[in-house]
C-alpha cells in the first residue's frame, strides 16, 4: 500500500496519505477564505523553507511559535488528508500550504482575495532533492537510477506530475494583485531583502529588528536544529531516518555534483521545448 500510486485528472498521488474523494472536494468545495495565505510550491522547491518565513512573519520575527508548534500544524497542506482535516479546523487566518498544480486547487480561490505566494526553484535542483528525498519518504516509491528517474521526472511520471506543467500553470496567475512568486534562488542571494518584499505583499511591514530575527530563524541551520521544523518528529511509518535527512543540503547548484554533462544536456532540450512559450527568465535559465 505504502508506495502505490494511483492518478487524479492526470496527476500522480501517493495512496497513504491522499484519496481522489478529498482531492475533488479541495477542488471544488473548500471554501476559500479572503484572509487565508497559501505557501505554494511544486515538492522540493521550498515549501518548508517559506512555511518557516511566512510562521515567523506571522509573529513579528517571534520564534515562539516556529519553536513550539510542528511545521505541518502551523501551515498543513490542504490536499492531504490530515492537512484537509487540520486546514478546516484552523481558526482564521490561516496559513495554508499546498503543492497542487493550478487546475486542482480550490475553484473557491478565483471569487476570493486570498494571498498565494508561490515559490519556484531550479528545476535540476528540484529533481536531485527529489531524487533523494524519494529514498527517504516511505510514501515514494524507490526512485530507481537517476537515469531512469531524471526520465520520470522529465515526463511528469512523479508525484505531483510535470514540474514544467505546474509552472506555466500557476505562472499564468503573474500580474494577479493576490499573487506572489519568488524562487529559492532569491531566498538563498537575499534573504533579507527577499522577507522585506513578502512583508510589503502581505501587507505586513516589520521592523529591521523583526526581519533580522526572521532571517536568524528561518537559516538552514536554525531551521536544521529545530524539531519542530526539521521533520524529525515524522513518524518512522512515513520517513525511513536512517537514510537521510529532511534538510538535506539546501544550497543552489547541487545538480552539478550528480548530473553528468549527457544528463544536463538531454534536461536543457526538454527545458527549452517546454518553458519557450512562457516568456519569462528565471535565474536558473
Ligand atoms: S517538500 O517535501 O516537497 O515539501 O520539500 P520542500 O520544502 O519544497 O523543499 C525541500 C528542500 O528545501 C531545502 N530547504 C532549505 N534550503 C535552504 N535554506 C532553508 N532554510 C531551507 N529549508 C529547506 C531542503 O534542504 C530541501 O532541499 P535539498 O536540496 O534536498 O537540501
Amino acid at each position: 500500500m505504502a508506495c502505490e500510486y494511483f492518478t487524479h485528472k492526470g496527476v500522480l498521488f501517493p495512496c497513504l496519505v491522499y484519496s481522489p474523494k478529498e482531492l475533488s472536494y479541495v477542488e471544488n468545495e473548500f471554501q476559500v477564505r479572503d484572509d487565508d495565505i497559501f505557501n505554494i510550491a511544486y515538492p522540493k522547491s521550498g515549501t518548508n523553507w517559506m512555511l518557516e518565513i511566512l510562521s515567523l512573519i506571522r509573529c513579528d520575527g517571534d520564534p515562539g511559535w516556529v519553536r513550539s508548534v510542528l511545521n505541518w500544524e502551523r501551515a498543513p497542506l490542504v490536499e492531504s488528508q490530515l492537512g484537509l482535516e487540520a486546514a478546516l479546523k484552523y481558526p482564521p487566518p490561516r496559513l495554508l500550504s499546498s503543492h497542487l498544480p493550478v487546475q486542482l486547487f480550490p475553484k473557491f480561490l478565483q471569487r476570493s482575495k486570498a494571498k498565494i505566494i508561490y515559490t519556484l526553484r531550479c528545476p535540476k535542483d528540484v529533481l536531485v532533492s527529489l531524487y533523494h528525498f524519494s529514498k527517504l519518504l516511505c510514501l515514494f516509491k524507490d526512485p530507481g537510477s537517476l537515469d531512469s528517474f531524471l526520465e520520470d521526472f522529465l515526463s511528469g511520471n512523479v508525484v505531483y506530475s510535470s514540474w514544467f506543467d505546474h509552472v506555466t500553470g500557476w505562472m499564468g496567475l503573474k500580474g494577479n494583485e493576490n499573487f506572489f512568486s519568488i524562487t529559492y534562488e532569491e531566498l538563498q542571494e537575499d534573504l533579507r531583502g527577499s522577507v522585506r518584499r513578502i512583508c510589503h505583499f502581505l501587507g505586513k511591514e516589520l521592523s529591521e529588528e523583526q526581519v533580522a530575527t526572521v532571517v536568524e530563524n528561518a537559516s538552514f541551520q536554525s531551521m536544521k536544529g529545530n524539531k519542530m521544523s526539521n521533520y524529525s518528529q515524522l513518524s518512522d511509518e512515513y520517513m525511513d531516518h536512517q537514510n537521510g535527512e529532511f534538510l538535506r543540503k539546501g544550497i543552489c547548484g547541487d545538480w552539478r555534483n550528480h548530473l553528468s554533462e549527457a544528463q544536463s544536456q538531454r534536461f536543457d532540450t526538454v527545458y527549452r521545448e517546454r518553458m519557450q512559450g512562457l516568456g519569462m527568465t528565471f535565474p536558473w535559465d
